[in-house]
């Protein structure tokens, strides 16, 4: 209605915000874009999504003279919320971008997690638990900020964070008073969210957090303008770190992701079609060959973020016959879908640069930005990679530099940041027969540290692997040529280049439901530190269980037996939960 407060969103660029303008319209609210600095006057309330890295984002504030209307903003009482970035811009420093200045509010330095032990960014679900108790004690839940229960957990992305030491003093520290909410990652304490007057801010991103996260963008909407000292005064709460045992409070995640994988492409009427293969086969097998169609992208997306999916991916998979950018039905979809869910999107196919029938040039980066305004979250990159790394091995062997800068996963990781190039790999096992003498002698060296032999592996499934060794070679469109470069060449090489998560999947397993081959798993997993997406063959509950289990991944996929209604994506969590292991209750 008229008689709202007008609220403004700030965004300058860096990334997908498209989800937060789709989620304050589905909890049914109107904002406007700040355009320029008069518009800072006429906001009632403003939201700053900050997307990108801390210095990136105070030098684009900087130079758009954006800066101090901000600040003044901020200092004239009006409710500003604060998303990663824009929370951490609440501060005055970051190691991340020494040198760049943030708004100075919060008088505490922004730093990075360390790394041992755990992989860094941050990125996944975690929980968040109010830092105060009342006089008596008690914790206090604040239901007036959306954060209803301990268990609820929040998406987030980030290396960097407003982190505790565990012999902090609470009282003592300048953060005290700001602390709204703390999180807890690997060994370490930090700060999730900072409420102070009328200001507010999540180091997560609520319109990414699924229903728990629409619920704190919803009540922050809802307060009224003059909820500016709402927040509890400090007198009345005692941060919960004076008690020795808050930071060292066990956290409960990052929880074992879920996601939903859908496989896209056009059927032979010209409509495109979420489809499933048998070992990347994806017509009948009568004699029609018809493309299997197993439902509408879009509903079908909607139904896996309802059912409680952690991430939804979908592939193009056959982008690589045309240029994605023409490509508008795949935007369409991506569109389509970021309006109803709230749980991050992956989109692949076809990233790379392409030249359009009529001779128009994209670069990677471009196709990229253009799905990244369509609502994805991260993009991942098939094909390419493999070219790259290619590339990358025949220079090394020149004696030439790795990084030339110039690669998608490059130019894409730079303007984006890494968290959002994800590289999809499609191994396919080369075979040999291990009765017959010196078979080794034909194994190429540069692939022997990826060979696995079948007596010994971990993976026995079916009696022919027995008698046999193999490795994993890397194949491109869609498992249709394969590359001489292994899995493990491929991982380390586009790690090196910038992607931030590997999508692992298996040309021998996909559709089979004969369980995640282990034997890739962990030998992927074990040369690389960023996350890593366990792929093809899930047939049951426990293939789930199995893979995080037996591999430390850091999330699990799947496509046929959600598709196929064989199992559910709340069961397979119950599953994982009944066996001790975190998982987002959402959808259970
Ligand atoms: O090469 O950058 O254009 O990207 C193309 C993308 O499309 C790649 O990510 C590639 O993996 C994918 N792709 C290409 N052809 C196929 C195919 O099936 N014919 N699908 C294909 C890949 C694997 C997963 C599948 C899992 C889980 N399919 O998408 O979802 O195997 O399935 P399951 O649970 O049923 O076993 P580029």
């Amino acid at each position: 209605s008229s008689s709202r407060p007008k609220l403004y969103i700030l965004d300058y660029g860096a990334g997908n915000v498209r989800s937060l303008a789709n989620s304050i319209k589905k909890l049914g609210y109107e904002f406007e874009w700040i355009k320029d600095v008069s518009d800072f006057d006429k906001a009632e309330k403003l939201i700053f999504p900050g997307v990108g890295a801390f210095g990136q984002a105070t030098a684009s504030l900087r130079s758009s003279g954006l800066i101090h209307p901000l600040l003044d903003y901020i200092r004239s009482g009006r409710p500003y919320f604060g998303i990663c970035i824009g929370m951490q811009m609440l501060f005055t420093t970051s190691t991340e971008s020494p040198g760049a200045q943030g708004t100075g509010l919060i008088d505490y330095p922004i730093s990075k997690f360390r790394a041992e032990g755990k992989t860094v960014p941050h990125m996944g679900w975690n929980n968040a638990w109010t830092a105060w108790s009342d006089q008596k004690g008690s914790e206090t839940q604040e239901p007036d900020r959306g954060f209803s229960k301990d268990s609820d957990d929040y998406y987030f992305v980030h290396s960097y964070a407003a982190i505790i030491p565990p012999t902090a003093n609470g009282a003592d520290s300048s953060i005290a008073p700001f602390i709204h909410t703390l999180s807890r990652y690997g060994d370490e304490t930090f700060v999730s969210s900072v409420r102070w007057k009328n200001v507010f801010g999540t180091q997560f991103h609520p319109e990414k957090s699924g229903k728990a996260g629409l619920e704190v963008l919803r009540k922050w909407l809802q307060a009224p303008i003059e909820a500016v000292s709402d927040a509890p005064s400090i007198s009345t709460r005692q941060w919960r770190a004076e008690n020795p045992n808050m930071t060292r409070r066990e956290g409960k995640g990052p929880t074992n992701r879920i996601v939903a994988c859908l496989d896209v492409r056009s059927n032979d009427a010209g409509d495109l079609v979420v489809t499933k293969g048998d070992q990347y086969d994806v017509r009948e097998k009568d004699d029609t060959r018809g493309v299997r169609n197993l439902g509408k992208p879009v509903d079908l997306a909607r139904r896996y973020y309802t059912e409680g999916a952690d991430e939804i991916c979908f592939l193009n998979i056959t982008s690589f016959r045309s240029s994605a950018l023409q490509d508008q039905p795949m935007l369409a979809v991506v569109r389509a879908a970021a309006e109803t869910v709230f749980v991050p999107l992956t989109v692949g196919g076809g990233i790379k640069d392409t030249i359009d029938p009529d001779g128009t040039k994209h670069s990677a980066l471009e196709v990229a930005g253009a799905y990244f305004r369509s609502g994805a979250d991260k993009v991942s990159i098939g094909s390419e990679a493999v070219l790259a790394v290619e590339d990358m091995l025949a220079r090394q062997q020149r004696g030439e530099p790795a990084c030339t800068g110039q690669t998608g996963i490059e130019t894409i990781s730079e303007g984006y940041g890494s968290q959002a190039v994800v590289v999809s790999i499609d191994p396919k096992r080369v075979y040999y027969d291990t009765t017959r003498p010196n078979w080794i002698d034909e194994v190429p060296l540069a692939h022997r540290p990826c060979l696995i032999i079948g007596e010994k592996a971990s993976t026995r499934t079916r009696d022919q692997e027995l008698g046999k060794a193999w490795w994993y070679q890397c194949t491109i469109s869609g498992g249709r040529a394969a590359k001489d470069i292994d899995v493990i060449q491929l991982a380390q090489g586009v790690e090196k280049l910038g992607a931030g998560e590997l999508l692992l999947n298996s040309v021998d397993r996909d559709g089979s439901g004969l369980g995640f081959d282990l034997d890739l798993v962990r030998l992927v997993k074990q040369a690389v530190s960023i996350p890593v997406v366990a792929s093809s063959g899930a047939g049951s509950v426990s293939d789930f269980e199995e893979v995080f289990r037996e591999t430390g991944v850091e999330a699990a996929l799947a496509a046929g037996i959600f598709h196929r209604s064989e199992v559910g994506i709340g069961e397979v969590k119950k599953g994982l939960e009944v066996k001790g292991m975190p998982i987002r209750r959402e959808g259970m």
